[in-house]
């Protein structure tokens, strides 16, 4: 019913078509009714096997003008054409509707050759120079490279918010071919803590009120910019200021699901009068008897938080197993792990592994990141001895 309608509002629109309308008609009769009739299956005790198939006889009628016939695959209307003219502006922009095969995307150990895109993360308090100098000396092919920032809505927040826009406008309207594939920066809605000094941030008592909320900010940042095209998600933090160039190729090469570098700090030792460095991170360890036995008799809303003596655990802790004369290739695999400098396969976040900001099996944010993964059967390692280095804040 509803296509005669449209038959009759098109003739009432084209006055000529009331001529061509019976013509065409006549036409397609002929067609399908005298021409086709010597062809209809089983029609005069034809056997099957003498009977010819629409492609083989291709007795298929073309419009002459079957170019102008071609459609765009989404359409809201139709294309326009001189019969159907009135149906211009509605053709889907391109872009609005993307197809996105997940089994070709993937996160292999030659992950630059192949074009692997990385989506670097980081929380941000504040803006170093140095981080962002660290993060320009990253040899992976910037093309393949997107970023993602998340400040928080306090004062440092907005002063580091004007650094990091200022250099961000800097890099991308540089050489086009030197620019990031693309730049999100987002403010936290979630809780945020203002700027502690590292003794105080560091005290065990505001630990899990602050994990948690770093853990909601991480989680906020993950789901704004995770995309169809992420290979790979690199946790960085803000505070990380030196790195070696190849780090995403020599991490990437390792190929594990979640891969934690070790996050070291240098200075001064007053002792020795000479420069020195010291283990920084300590969220990267492997479980331990003790620390099995000390969650079993926790509380369940209780969290270990580790690096503190209040709380033994007697953990591997990775900081501690650096060797400078050993391989920095060499692997460590661990149960928890920070957010210093992470590489994770972007399928373990897509798979539903997040920064939890509850206690999971005792633990929170980056460290019940590692323990969701492994229950997801992702595999977590650490590399003790490549090292990449957290900014000294003067203050201890
Ligand atoms: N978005 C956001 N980032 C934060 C907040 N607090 C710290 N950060 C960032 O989160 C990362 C880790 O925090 P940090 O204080 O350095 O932790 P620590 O290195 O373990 O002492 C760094 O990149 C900080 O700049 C916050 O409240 N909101
Ligand atoms: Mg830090």
């Amino acid at each position: 019913m509803a296509s005669l309608q449209f038959i009759f509002y098109r003739l009432r629109r084209n006055p000529w078509l009331t001529i061509a309308f019976p013509l065409i008609t006549l036409v397609f009769i002929y067609m399908i009714f005298i021409r086709n009739n010597d062809s209809l299956l089983g029609y005069e005790g034809l056997s099957i096997t003498n009977h010819k198939w629409a492609h083989e006889t291709e007795n298929t009628f073309y419009f002459p003008y079957a170019s102008k016939y071609k459609m765009p695959k989404y359409s809201y209307k139709k294309k326009s054409n001189w019969l159907f003219n009135d149906r211009v502006e509605d053709i889907i922009p391109e872009g609005h509707i993307a197809h996105y095969d997940l089994n070709k995307l993937h996160s292999t150990a030659k992950a630059a050759l192949n074009k692997e895109q990385v989506l670097i993360l980081t929380p941000m308090q504040t803006f170093h120079e140095q981080y962002w100098d660290n993060l320009l000396q990253l040899t992976y092919p910037r093309e393949l490279i997107e970023l993602g920032f998340i400040v928080p809505r306090t004062q440092s927040g907005d002063v580091a918010l004007a650094k990091l826009e200022e250099a961000v406008k800097k890099v991308q309207t540089d050489k086009k071919n030197q620019r990031f594939v693309k730049v999100t920066i987002l403010r936290q809605d979630s809780k945020s803590f203002d700027k502690l000094q590292e003794k105080e941030r560091h005290a065990l008592a505001v630990q899990k009120e602050r994990r948690a909320a770093m853990a909601l900010a991480r989680n906020e940042l993950l789901f704004s910019t995770i995309g169809p095209h992420t290979s790979w998600v690199l946790w960085l933090d803000a505070d990380i200021v030196e790195a070696p160039p190849n780090l995403i190729q020599d991490m990437t090469a390792h190929n594990k699901p979640v891969l934690a570098a070790n996050v070291y700090q240098r200075y001064y030792d007053e002792e020795k009068k000479e420069s020195s460095i010291r283990a920084y991170d300590f969220n990267n360890w492997a479980e331990s008897e003790t620390g099995l036995e000390l969650a079993s008799q926790m509380a369940e809303d209780e969290i270990i938080v580790e690096g503190y003596s209040e709380l033994a655990t007697y953990r591997p802790l990775m900081a501690y197993y650096y060797d400078a004369n050993g391989s920095p290739g060499a692997e460590m695999a661990l149960d928890g792990v920070g957010g210093g400098c992470t590489l994770v396969q972007a399928d373990v976040h897509r798979d539903g592994a997040m920064f939890p900001n509850f206690p999971f099996y005792h633990l929170i944010e980056t460290e019940g990141f590692a323990k969701m993964a492994k229950r997801l059967n992702h595999e977590v390692f650490g590399l003790p001895n490549y090292l990449v280095y957290h900014i000294e804040e003067w203050n201890d």
